[in-house]
């Protein structure tokens, strides 16, 4: 193995920093700190950065990157000898994102499927104004403009639009997981850009938990989907009983928002061995037999639920403790409000309808049986529901949630180590213990320096934020009205859209729709690091550097804080690529507030230091040390010693058990809620008086599911998260060689549909129904029950013909088949894994895939 840490500096190499240039007077002031630190690249070393895969160790040679893994272990390998048909172990250990920072950076490693965007371009029918021009987004040439002409057709649109329409004109559209740093966050410089510059029309919550994080503030009185969860250890310790419900953790604990602390591997580790031992029964409740059941090696039992039907089996089980009267009335009594009316509806006397554990079978597909010994084994036993995101990314996802909640209030074991229920130990390693590191400062949006121009102030609050997956239905019907979360939203008319750190064409549901949405604006601006499909659906792009080509800095553990990174730069940047911080410093020169944007000339540098120090102030005024108990080093030291510190968990944050408080005194200690109760029943949700959300939680037929009457279509689709990339990102590196089949997605099957279907291994499948059709390669798999489907998101669409609406998607993106309705009007989230689709042997020649290609006119 390469020693670590060692490296050579090659004295005299001059890094050409992507930074600002107009050092403006106030400037001076800070000048003192600059160029005190080294930034001279290594040559010939190791260096280490961070990325939502973790800590990462990257090694370099003769300035380009030979390899790259784990920071604090040894490299695992980046590809597979026997590509294709990885499922299981298999597929969640074969392969290690953080292998792929060669190929991330592309052209300059000889990897030259990475498809980087290698100078500003503008789509050439744009720049020749033709009026026809919206029309042929994504279909057109592009032509290669200068930077500077680049800065100023983008700041003369912003300028015209907001002096035509005001900050209604212009969409602000963040939504996506960019990359990870303190400085280089493209979404909040973006929004720094456009707050400093008047406003704009921003998003509503998320695509991962848009119904649970609008249903459980009602309920709970908190997010509750991205808070601590109570400490593994005291888990471990106490559960005799852990349902993992509609989660695949092993898969989605890779990665986390800002870097992943990958401690949760060591937890499930523990949890396998507690159930070899019999010490604790691990249930998971999954229409498939997931990474994570296969994980379990048959010691964990797999209650195969039908998609989209788990309110009902929940139902089912309430139905049968309170029938059977084992659940916790004193709990109910003491901590939660309304419960006699959910029981009312439990037991039919408000619908005529008892959702008896047969009436749940009836429709989940879960035995009655098994539906009844359940209510039995949790209340008679510790038991934490580990409930994943999936369940509310569906048609009345709010349901799904709520339903959790009041399961676990019924078991009566919230705020007990090991009882209760988690929304989030399935994700940024939950339960991992918080460690007492003292967090970073990072880059803000600011404040407004041209005056908010909204048309007036009613204006703004209805129509300055629409809920983000509603952005197609948006753009394509202006003035319309919608409920949300009991107030009324009036879409914006946007003329431009202005994309950063997102891959919207292929993360938003019902792509066909989602195109035509996108030829409505005026100009679409992106800033990416590639060629992707909304990148090839804009009118000017800016090329961005990987965060491989600038300097940041991170923390790992979205709960633990685990550690603090250096994000050092690894290479030169590609010749003409910026970072968003200097495109955004630019437009807002441009706009007259150049100034303002970068605090009067501050340099990539000073910023880390600021935020550096933001943290070595706190640990040193409380006397904070790392976890070998030493002082933090200054930022000098930290940045020229090239590795993360290193924090250790506290003793509350080991002792954490959420909930704890309000279980001891609920007076003392109230949840938010109007009642300081769990809301079973929500006064203020029965009052908005919505058709599809009431005043407790329900069962409501979803739009397209198996059970349904005159079914559109045959199987029923899921799309969950990829186990080996990130959404959309990694797609375009040698990680994709293992699980592409037929050089498309894969789509796994159950193996009678597909004999009754034709489908062999490795087939190529045509996957369809009203909305699109997608092509994919198959897996013929027995994790899949009997008529469902899976295709993981990211795939970048890619059209057979661009020129015609409505072409297949070569790549096999789901979300052509997925369909874009809210969740109901409380939340308005997307329903993602709600679809029907139909599957048939692709016949005929398979098209060439272009998915990783430049547009014409781009190199
Ligand atoms: N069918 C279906 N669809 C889904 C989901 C599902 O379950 N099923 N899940 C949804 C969920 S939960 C999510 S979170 C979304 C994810 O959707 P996104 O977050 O949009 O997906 P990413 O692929 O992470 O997109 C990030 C983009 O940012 C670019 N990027 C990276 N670093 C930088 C940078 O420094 N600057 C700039 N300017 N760009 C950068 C990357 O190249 C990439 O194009 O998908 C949603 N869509
Ligand atoms: N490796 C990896 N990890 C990730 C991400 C990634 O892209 N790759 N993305 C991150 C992001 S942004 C998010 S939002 C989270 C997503 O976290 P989640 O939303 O929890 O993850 P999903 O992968 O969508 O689905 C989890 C499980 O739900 C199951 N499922 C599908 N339909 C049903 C159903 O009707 N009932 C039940 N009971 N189960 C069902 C799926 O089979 C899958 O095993 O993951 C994060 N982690
Ligand atoms: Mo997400």
């Amino acid at each position: 193995m390469m020693q670590r840490r060692s490296f050579l500096k090659y004295a005299g190499l001059f890094a050409s920093l992507p930074f600002v240039s107009q050092l403006a007077d106030r400037s001076t002031l800070l000048a003192a700190g600059a160029n005190k630190f080294s930034t001279d690249l290594v040559l010939n070393g190791e260096v280490y950065t961070a990325a939502h895969w973790g800590a990462l160790r990257v090694v370099v040679k003769d300035g380009a990157v030979v390899d790259s893994g784990d920071a604090f272990g040894e490299f695992k390998p980046s590809s597979v000898k026997n590509p294709r048909y990885l499922d299981g172990e298999k597929a969640l250990n074969s392969l290690d994102m953080r292998s792929s920072v060669a190929d991330l950076i592309g052209p300059n490693n000889g990897f030259d499927r990475t498809n980087r965007i290698k100078a500003p371009m503008v789509r050439k029918s744009y720049l020749e104004k033709k009026p026809n021009n919206k029309e042929l987004r994504g279909r057109d040439e592009w032509v290669e403009v200068s930077y500077e002409q680049a800065i100023k057709l983008v700041s003369s649109e912003v300028k015209r639009i907001r002096a035509k329409q005001g900050a209604s004109g212009i969409y602000g559209g963040f939504y996506g997981w960019q990359s990870s740093g303190k400085l280089h966050s493209a979404r909040t410089l973006l929004h720094r850009f456009l707050t400093m510059g008047g406003g704009f029309v921003g998003g509503l919550g998320d695509y991962s938990t848009g119904a649970a994080q609008v249903i459980m503030p009602h309920v709970m009185g908190t997010l509750e989907v991205y808070e601590q969860q109570t400490s593994w250890q005291l888990v471990l310790e106490n559960a005799k009983v852990v349902v993992i419900w509609g989660s695949n953790p092993l898969s989605t604990l890779k990665l986390a928002y800002t870097a992943t602390d990958s401690q949760g591997l060591k937890y499930y580790n523990e949890l396998r061995k507690a159930a070899n031992e019999k010490k604790i029964k691990v249930i998971c409740i999954d229409p498939i037999k997931s990474e994570t059941i296969q994980f379990f090696k048959g010691k964990a039992d797999h209650i195969k639920v039908c998609p989209n039907t788990d309110v009902a089996m929940m139902l089912g089980i309430a139905h049968t403790m309170l029938t059977s009267g084992k659940y916790d009335k004193e709990f109910i009594e003491n901590y939660t409000e309304g419960f006699e009316k959910f029981a009312d509806y439990v037991l039919g006397k408000t619908d005529g309808v008892a959702k008896t554990a047969k009436w749940a079978s009836g429709i989940s597909k879960v035995p009655e049986k098994q539906i009844k010994a359940l209510a039995k084994l949790f209340f008679e036993n510790r038991t934490v529901l580990m409930a994943g995101w999936n369940i509310q990314r569906q048609h009345h996802g709010e349901q799904a949630h709520w339903m959790i909640v009041t399961l676990a209030s019924m078991i009566g074991q919230i705020g007990l180590p090991g009882g209760g229920f988690g929304l989030s130990f399935h994700y940024s390693n939950g339960g991992s213990p918080t460690t007492n590191a003292p967090v970073l400062g990072g880059i803000n949006v600011g404040k407004a320096v041209i005056k908010e121009n909204w048309k007036s102030t009613e204006e703004k609050e209805r129509s300055g934020a629409i809920p983000v997956a509603r952005i197609s239905d948006c753009l394509l019907n202006p003035g319309k009205t919608l409920q949300y979360n009991g107030r009324v939203i009036t879409y914006p008319d946007i003329d431009m859209i202005y994309w950063v750190g997102g891959n919207p064409i292929v993360h938003q549901q019902n792509v066909n729709k989602n195109l035509k949405a996108w030829r409505k604006p005026t100009t679409v601006v992106v800033n990416d690091i590639y060629w992707t499909p909304s990148a090839k659906m804009a009118d000017i792009v800016f090329p961005i550097t990987t965060s491989y080509e600038r300097n940041d800095l991170s923390m790992t553990g979205d709960y633990s804080n685990l550690n603090i990174c250096p994000m050092k730069q690894v290479v030169a940047p590609m010749p003409k690529a910026k970072s968003d911080y200097q495109v955004f410093a630019d437009l807002s020169s441009a706009c007259g507030f150049g100034d303002a944007f970068t605090e009067g000339g501050k340099t990539e540098m000073q910023w880390l230091e600021e935020f550096y120090t933001t943290a070595y102030n706190r640990a040193t005024n409380a006397g904070i040390t790392t976890a070998e108990g030493e002082a933090m080093p200054d930022f000098k030291k930290f940045w020229e010693d090239n590795k993360p510190l290193t924090f250790a968990p506290t003793a509350e944050g080991e002792a954490y058990v959420r909930y704890a408080d309000f279980r001891e005194d609920p007076i003392l200690n109230p949840l938010g809620t109007p009642s300081g109760k769990i809301e079973i029943f929500s006064e203020t949700i029965a009052k908005m008086d919505y058709k599809d959300c009431k005043g407790h939680p329900m069962w409501f037929e979803p739009a397209e599911w198996l059970g349904m009457k005159n079914k559109p279509a045959e199987f029923a689709l899921t799309s969950p998260h990829p186990i080996n990339r990130l959404h959309s990102q990694l797609s375009n590196t040698r990680l994709r060689d293992s699980y592409a089949v037929a050089d498309r997605e894969p789509i796994w099957i159950n193996p009678k549909d597909a004999k009754e279907k034709g489908i062999k291994n490795g087939d190529l499948v045509r996957v369809y129904n009203a909305r699109g059709e997608a092509l994919l390669g198959a897996i013929v798999s027995d994790m899949m029950p009997r008529k469902v489907v899976r295709i993981f998101e990211g795939a970048w669409y890619d059209p057979a013909d661009a020129q015609q609406d409505g072409s297949m998607c070569k790549n096999g993106c789901p979300n052509m088949l997925t369909l874009d309705i809210p969740t109901s009007e409380l939340a308005d989230a997307n329903i993602a894994n709600t679809a029907l689709v139909n599957i048939e042997k692709f016949k005929g020649k398979a098209p060439e895939l272009t998915a990783f290609m430049p547009p014409k006119g781009a190199k």
